[in-house]
């Protein structure tokens, strides 16, 4: 059975919005996926560790897919395009050419280190909650449950916008 995956894409270095464009474009050639919609491309400030140092601007935007490939195997394809885009993985929260979360995978439930569903700070990051709700808005869909959390427009009235702004469509 095929299942709805929403999938978050971040990027600040080497021309994010062009890293996202390129992610998209693997995305939408995965075997067993069918690409649905996207969000848009969204900017913001980065958000560091305690203490870290600055750090570019991030591109970000979510994605739509319904795939019949079993969790696991859907992370080790967004891992192979996160590494085909030159991603290296110096320290936590480094800056990044392209970072691929998986942030739902319908309704499930996963606490498995190299998985863990839905994403473990959906709830707290205003780049990831604003574009799900665009991305809900363009598809005509009333709400989305979150597992564990209760509803996206409910989630979104305790999550500051920020200076989270909308910059357009992907290329
Ligand atoms: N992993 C576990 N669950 C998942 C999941 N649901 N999706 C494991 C994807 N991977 C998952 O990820 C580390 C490990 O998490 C993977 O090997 C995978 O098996 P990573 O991408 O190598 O490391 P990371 O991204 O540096 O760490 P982390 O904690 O996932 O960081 P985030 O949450 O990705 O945040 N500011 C703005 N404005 N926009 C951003 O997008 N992103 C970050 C990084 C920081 N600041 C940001 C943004
Ligand atoms: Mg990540």
């Amino acid at each position: 059975m095929a299942e709805q995956v929403y999938i978050g894409l971040g990027s600040n270095l080497e021309q994010p919005d062009e890293q996202i464009s390129r992610a998209v474009a693997s995305l939408k050639q995965l075997p067993e996926c069918c690409y649905i919609a996207d969000s848009g491309l969204f900017k913001s400030q980065a958000m560091l560790p305690e203490g870290g140092e600055a750090q570019h601007d991030y591109y970000n935007a979510v994605v739509l897919i319904e795939t019949s490939l079993e969790p696991l195997i859907l992370l080790d394809h967004l891992q192979v395009i996160e590494n085909n885009q030159g991603r290296e993985r110096d320290y936590r929260w480094a800056p990044r050419t392209i970072d691929l979360d998986m942030l739902l995978y319908g309704q499930m439930v996963m606490h498995e280190p190299r998985l863990q569903l839905p994403h473990y700070d959906i709830s707290g990051r205003e780049f990831v909650l604003y574009p799900l709700q665009r991305l809900c808005e363009k598809l005509q869909q009333i709400d989305l449950e979150i597992p564990g959390h209760g509803m996206l427009s409910e989630m979104i009235k305790s999550c500051p916008r920020n200076e989270l702004v909308y910059v357009g469509e992907i290329a």
